[in-house]
């Protein structure tokens, strides 16, 4: 892959830009392909952007959320336009796979692909790029890469606001480790361009249905287990527990996080069933790494404190083996 900034002829002239990232797209997911998207646009480029999967109802607010296309439904369209780009962009992903349904297309096209990301491990299969597992977000990237450009003066409203939102929930609110100096040097320098902190928090994170709150406490009291022993924690998720709620796509999100306000809890565990699979995602805190334990046992991988993984075992034989696996390694 070769350092970014090569691509930079590509887009000399307008061009055609196919943009997308991962499946289940999250805050970081949809700010950094809106952020780009605003910003291409901007420039003089036809822009396609396209989230695998669709967008869920805490995002979309944000500036842009009514141009992205849905694979799941305009996938024809979706492919038509990616067949006729002259530059795919790829962001906040690591591999053709996490897009889902996006996979044989993407790994079909022959058009110079670019790839911006922060998790580890990316595959050999884009021409352009910049991976930096360091980095707190792919908003903060492409941040820098429209910096690199020699382009901030262009940020203006609707493009801070997609950043800031993707930055401010990839780092849990500015909490997490990679919160580094220049992700505050950055927000700064977003909070000159007439964006509203405050608002962008509230459309985030105040934005629950009552069933999203009652399911919360039913998880917490019913389906939540402590491993003091190990510092552990798990949450399991039937899906008989979800069609209880009605639970509706993002209604989930965060829910592996709040064992970790537990003192002494360093490792969380949310097992999903979902379709004819079981997810799973692991938060950690501190030097356990669950980037490495989703890679070993179960066919994922991610960031050090935050990953993510499948199972092709049943629901309930994949808590077994989660227990045994926990009582082997002992976690700390
Ligand atoms: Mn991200």
């Amino acid at each position: 892959m070769l350092p970014i900034q090569e691509s930079h002829p590509l887009l000399q002239a307008p061009a055609k830009v196919f943009i997308t990232t991962h499946h289940k797209p999250d805050g970081d997911a949809i700010g950094s392909m809106l952020g780009l998207y605003h910003y291409l646009t901007a420039k003089g480029h036809s822009v396609t952007a396209v989230s695998p999967s669709e967008v869920p109802d805490f995002l979309r607010w944000m500036p842009g959320t009514d141009k992205l296309l849905n694979y799941e439904q305009q996938g024809d369209l979706a492919d038509k336009l990616l067949k006729q780009s002259d530059v795919v962009f790829c962001l906040d992903f690591n591999d053709f796979s996490r897009t889902k349904h996006i996979e044989q297309p993407l790994a079909d096209a022959t058009q110079p692909k670019i790839l911006i990301d922060h998790h580890l491990f990316p595959k050999d299969v884009w021409d352009y790029g910049m991976s930096m597992p360091d980095k707190s977000s792919t908003c903060e990237m492409v941040y820098d890469y429209i910096n690199l450009c020699g382009d901030n003066t262009m940020i203006n409203s609707d493009i801070g606001k997609c950043l800031y939102t993707g930055v401010m929930t990839d780092t849990g609110s500015f909490k997490f480790p990679a919160t580094t100096a220049s992700v505050h040097l950055m927000v700064a320098d977003l909070l000159t361009r007439n964006i509203d902190h405050t608002t962008i928090h509230q459309a985030v994170y105040d934005s629950w249905s009552e069933s999203r709150m009652r399911f919360l406490g039913y998880v917490l009291i019913e389906r939540m287990e402590i491993f003091h022993k190990y510092n552990a924690a798990l949450i399991r998720l039937s899906r008989k527990d979800m069609n209880l709620f009605n639970v509706r796509n993002g209604d989930t999100e965060g829910l592996v996080n709040y064992p970790l306000s537990i003192a002494g809890i360093r490792f969380a565990t949310l097992i999903t069933e979902r379709g004819d699979e079981v997810k799973m995602s692991f938060r950690s805190k501190g030097d356990f790494d669950v980037s490495k334990f989703a890679r070993t046992y179960f066919e994922g991988g991610g960031h050090f404190n935050a990953s993510g993984g499948r199972s092709k075992s049943s629901f309930d034989e994949t808590i077994l083996y989660f227990k045994k696996i926990l009582s082997d390694i002992h976690p700390q």
